[in-house]
């Protein structure tokens, strides 16, 4: 093709008149501006807008949150937040990870790299686009207007049936027994030893103390105990010492210390509950200082460093540890108007639905630095268990909006379905554990928690399985209601093989620690379905919790459910009163006792509101 010279123009430009110069350059700079302020509304991933706007250009509301921190007085020394803003937009800075990176491998560095950066900018925009996180200062009485019902209902739930009513005043009286004798015997330290009239403090965490106090504050109040309460509230208030130099277990801390504290606020509007959440949450964000933001296991809550368990195979984290964050965490944002908790966890999610999974199920073990599966391990029961609860529980929470956590839930409880779901020779149902593909005819007490989790996401699936996932969670459910027996309390963990149905079979397994998860699933499925067995079970379990676990002082966990006479091993744990007893009060209680529109459970049975972003932007 031949270019045609046009008269009086030449092909450089150099031969234009000054006035044509003057109009090329006035479009030239328009054209500039018009593509620098375009910028502005391409999405966060865009490579070209990272590079020509700053982290804090591209997101004012980081530029926001970072004011307010400033506010606040924390600083980059003492805290961990700003540090941590600021990362967003860095590599992460030479450290013992960084160490830890380079031994990790050059390529699947690489590959890790590109990959938080993606998953940062992914978690940025989920943060933000929500107002509940945003909003600038979260209001009390809006959040209580946004409830669709009263959270103690209309007269705390009280049945109209008096047998019923009968019940639940029964299980009132043995958490006022179990709170005297904790208040007498072992005031402000973590549990009561009931045998030996002593405290118990432990070493999960991290040397704070009062774990029963805090486990029992919301079911204190939901009980109407206001003595009780008070004066669970005034140790807080006067005791409760954050400043502790312990090995903590994060998940532990997280679901009885910060899920309580969250709860008791929520249902009181007391700011002490708020403030001291607020607190201990930031003294967990450095556990997330590894190569991926996968939290390792235990952290010192004074320097801050953390480590993962020695009896988790090369330094991996457990799935049911990180994977029972969420819930607190999108609640310490949306009360600290702080985005960084939510961003922690989100990145873990992000992680946990990018890597493959063998047969779509997720392994117990992961490495904080690797980001890979460590050992092939699957299990609904301890290791895994609230994982897939946090999962199903963070889409309810959201009002329905997290659809990725909807997503990956049901496509987990397809693979637990196709892989792990078994029935036994007497047609029992049960969750098999799952070994790189060999199964372990096992089931432990903590895997029957699943039976209320299924009933509760069944009418969230596609709408032909509903009553599918219905079927299951009853029998799941039935599943652990046999292996409640002969003392009518159930075993650590029971087999389904060599003749064994719903049985412990290994004197090791016998054991029962006044565990919830099995009332847990009754009370569930009591209000999904009415079924007035499920009532009754859970009445067989106040028998059997009063006859073997009632002592002089307290309740006690017992060392064999199948011995005649029963011998305890002197502890009352702090989830009986959180959990146990709080779920067996709600099962003989109306259903407008913390409705389930309204509230979820944290894992240690302590309700957070459901956010509702629609009625909060009103
Ligand atoms: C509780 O602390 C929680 O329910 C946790 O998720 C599992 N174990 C105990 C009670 O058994």
């Amino acid at each position: 093709m031949v270019f045609r010279k046009l008269p009086g123009v030449s092909a450089s430009g150099m031969g234009l008149r000054l006035s044509q110069k003057f109009v090329f350059l006035l479009f030239l700079s328009g054209l500039v501006t018009l593509c620098f302020g375009a910028l502005f509304f391409l999405p966060d991933s865009v490579r070209l807008k990272r590079i020509f706007l700053s982290k804090t250009d591209t997101q004012p509301h980081l530029k926001r949150a970072k004011d307010q921190e400033h506010l606040r007085g924390i600083t980059s020394g003492k805290g961990e937040t700003s540090t941590k803003l600021k990362s967003l937009s860095r590599k992460p800075s030479v450290s013992h990870e960084a160490t830890e990176e380079r031994l990790a491998g050059g390529k699947a560095q690489e590959d890790l790299t590109l990959f938080r950066s993606k998953a940062e900018s992914a978690s940025e925009r989920a943060t933000f686009s929500n107002h509940g996180a945003s909003s600038d200062t979260f209001s009390y009485n809006k959040f209580k207007q946004c409830l669709l019902k009263a959270p103690l209902g209309r007269e705390q739930g009280r049945p109209s049936d008096p047998r019923t009513a009968e019940r639940r005043d029964k299980v009132k009286e043995m958490m006022k027994f179990a709170w005297d004798n904790y208040k007498r015997y072992a005031w402000g330290k973590n549990e009561l030893r009931p045998l030996t009239r002593n405290g118990h403090i432990g070493n999960m965490f991290g040397g704070l103390k009062g774990a029963t106090i805090i486990d029992s504050l919301d079911t204190l109040y939901i009980m109407g105990m206001t003595e009780e309460y008070n004066d669970a509230k005034e140790w807080v208030q006067t005791s409760l010492d954050l400043n502790s130099n312990g090995e903590a277990s994060l998940f532990e801390v997280n679901i009885r210390y910060v899920g309580g504290l969250l709860s008791a606020y929520y249902l009181t509007g007391e700011e002490l509950f708020k403030k001291k959440a607020m607190e201990l949450g930031e003294k967990l964000l450095p556990a997330f200082n590894t190569p991926t933001g996968i939290p390792r296991g235990v952290i010192n809550l004074g320097s801050g460093t953390s480590w993962s368990w020695g009896w988790a195979s090369a330094g991996s984290s457990i799935l049911a540890e990180f994977g029972t964050l969420h819930l607190e965490f999108v609640h310490l944002s949306e009360l600290s108007s702080n985005a960084i908790y939510k961003e922690k966890v989100m990145n873990i999610r992000k992680l946990l639905s990018k890597i493959e999974k063998p047969h779509g199920l997720y392994p117990n073990f992961l490495s904080p630095v690797s980001g890979n599966w460590v050992q092939h391990h699957v299990s609904i029961g301890g290791l895994g268990d609230s994982f897939y609860e946090y999962l199903i529980k963070s889409y309810l929470m959201s009002d329905k909006t997290d659809e990725e956590a909807k997503k990956m839930y049901y496509s987990a409880l397809e693979a637990i379905e196709a892989n792990l779901v078994q029935k036994s020779p007497g047609g029992l149902t049960y969750m098999a554990e799952w070994r790189g593909g060999i199964l372990d005819h096992k089931m432990g007490h903590l895997a029957c928690f699943s039976g209320g989790m299924i009933g509760i996401g069944a009418d969230d699936g596609v709408p032909e399985k509903r009553q599918h996932y219905l079927d299951l969670a009853a029998e799941i459910t039935h599943t652990c209601h046999e292996s409640y027996t002969p003392t009518k309390l159930g075993p650590e963990a029971f087999r389904f093989d060599g003749g064994a149905e719903a049985t412990a079979t290994r004197l090791s397994d016998r054991y029962y620690i006044l565990r919830p998860e099995v009332i847990e699933s009754y009370m569930y499925m009591w209000r999904l379905t009415h079924d007035p067995k499920y009532r009754e079970w859970g009445w067989e379990a106040v028998e059997a919790l009063e006859q073997h676990c009632r002592v002089d002082s307290g309740f006690s966990g017992i060392r064999d459910v199948y011995a005649t006479t029963v011998g305890h091993d002197n502890m009352q744990q702090s989830f009986f009163l959180s959990e146990t007893l709080k779920y067996l009060y709600l099962l003989f209680s109306d259903d407008d006792l913390l409705p389930l529109e309204d509230w979820v459970f944290n894992t240690e049975a302590h309700p957070l509101p459901i956010i509702r972003d629609s009625c909060l932007d009103e």
